[in-house]
């Protein structure tokens, strides 16, 4: 090639300048703005507000005080205070990049297939009658956020009613991946702040007076902010009245293992309810339970009432997936395959995520004893009974607000503390800030 198309495909892979520049950044962007004559198309907009979550990240980084502690954003921390990357991780991740026979191709759309189906057999169990019977179109998704999305754009596309029930409180984001897509965002109760517990009552009541074929947003384990779960006999309760009303579940499992380091323990409510449902869907992610939090490792699972039409489901995710991303990231399903995928890596995991589970136990107790020491008034005990990431302390926005500002520590405004964030060492501060804030500052 040569004459103009081949100037014009220099110019195209930018080997060289286009006609009439002069080929330097500088000059590139010397026009004047102002060139359309009217103030910028974008001059209206107001600013959003930092993410209730996220933006403590920001928050926490610019604050210069030694002793600042982060409990915001649900992220593993060592004793040290630093993020873990899992040694089944790292050595899954090794051989990754170096086999010879590895690529950079893109996935399919519906993602890394071995990885699809090794994650539906950590969730629903390898005896499941819908796992066995091929009745489940799992799809990879961008970690638990993209799955409940793609799962959301899927209901509002082919589902009956567009009424998504959210338990009240639910982690913040629900309500906006659902919203965005275009759903109605309802509530159902689900804590009881005089008890520190289920409001089990009120949540059955509120699953009975929902419209039939609504959806019913459930956490699979370890409830993000209140830790409070439902007990093996509620989950039954539940069962029935949602099967009843005809109620579709969808189960968000983002703590897999992080509730009470087994893993099969902490799916046990999502197995009764797939062993008894015609329909349910399942977002799932690895951040928290393989800390692969940056990787954006998910999957989001239908069950259907046949291969035949879990096949056509399949075929639908796809066409919802195709025009959002095209198709997902191949690296950290990569590493979850092959962790999945090896019962020696598998059971290196097991250890390393019960290890991770207990030493959040332990912070449960430490703290718990540290707020017992100085007598601190009210009764902690919700803090040992809790389970997962989270405690929710019951410290209100104002008191939340005095101990960001005086004791420099971040948590979220509804007083939820991400209990991984803690350490032996740190335990103490909080508990001399809690106590400060309890005493002094009125709720
Ligand atoms: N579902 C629940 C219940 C969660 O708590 C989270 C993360 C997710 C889904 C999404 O996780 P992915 O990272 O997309 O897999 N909640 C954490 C992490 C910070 C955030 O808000 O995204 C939290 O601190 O609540």
């Amino acid at each position: 090639m040569s004459g103009p198309a081949s100037r014009r495909l220099q110019v195209l892979r930018g080997q060289i300048a286009p006609p009439g520049s002069t080929g330097n950044a500088a000059a590139m962007s010397a026009e004047p703005v102002a060139a359309y004559g009217r103030p910028s198309v974008w001059a209206h907009i107001p600013e959003a507000p930092a993410d209730p979550i996220l933006g403590l990240n920001e928050a926490f980084k610019a604050d210069p005080h030694p002793s600042k502690l982060n409990l915001g954003v649900g992220a593993y921390r060592t004793e040290d205070g630093k993020p873990l990357v899992l040694n089944v991780v790292r050595k899954a991740e090794m051989a990754l990049v170096t086999d010879p026979n590895s690529n950079k191709e893109y996935l399919g759309i519906a993602g890394n297939a071995v990885f699809c189906r090794l994650s539906r057999e950590l969730a629903f169990g390898t005896s499941c009658q819908a796992v066995r019977g091929n009745r489940i179109a799992t799809v990879q998704s961008l970690s638990g956020t993209g799955a409940l999305r793609v799962g959301a754009e899927f209901l509002k596309e082919h589902h009956p009613s567009k009424v998504i029930y959210l338990p009240q409180p639910t982690w913040g984001n629900h309500t906006k991946v659902f919203k965005r897509a275009g759903l109605e965002v309802r509530t159902y109760r689900y804590y009881d702040s005089t008890t520190c517990g289920l409001n089990f009552q009120g949540l059955m009541e509120d699953l009975m007076g929902a419209p039939s074929d609504s959806i019913i947003l459930l956490h699979a384990c370890a409830h993000n902010p209140t830790g409070v779960d439902p007990t093996p006999d509620q989950w039954k309760q539940m069962l029935k009245a949602i099967a009843g009303k005809q109620l579709l579940p969808f189960f968000d499992s983002a703590y897999q293992g992080f509730a009470s380091g087994s893993l099969s323990a902490d799916a046990a409510g999502l197995r009764m309810f797939a062993d008894a449902c015609p329909q349910l869907l399942l977002a799932q992610s690895y951040a928290k339970n393989m800390g692969m939090y940056g990787e954006r490792a998910g999957a989001l699972s239908v069950l259907c009432s046949s291969q035949g039409e879990a096949a056509v489901v399949a075929s639908q995710l796809k066409q919802v997936i195709r025009p959002m991303y095209s198709n997902p990231p191949r690296h950290g399903a990569g590493i979850v395959a092959a962790i999945l995928g090896s019962p020696e890596l598998f059971r290196e995991w097991e250890v390393e995520l019960s290890g991770m589970a207990d030493r959040i136990k332990l912070m449960r107790s430490k703290l718990h004893e540290a707020l017992r020491q100085r007598g601190t008034p009210g009764s902690w005990e919700h803090i040992l009974k809790q389970i997962g990431m989270f405690s929710y302390t019951g410290l209100s926005k104002r008191q939340v607000e005095h101990v960001t500002k005086k004791w420099h520590i971040y948590m979220t405004l509804d007083g939820r503390i991400s209990m991984a964030g803690l350490s032996a060492k740190t335990c103490g501060y909080l508990a001399d800030a809690m106590d400060d804030a309890v005493r002094n500052v009125p709720k």
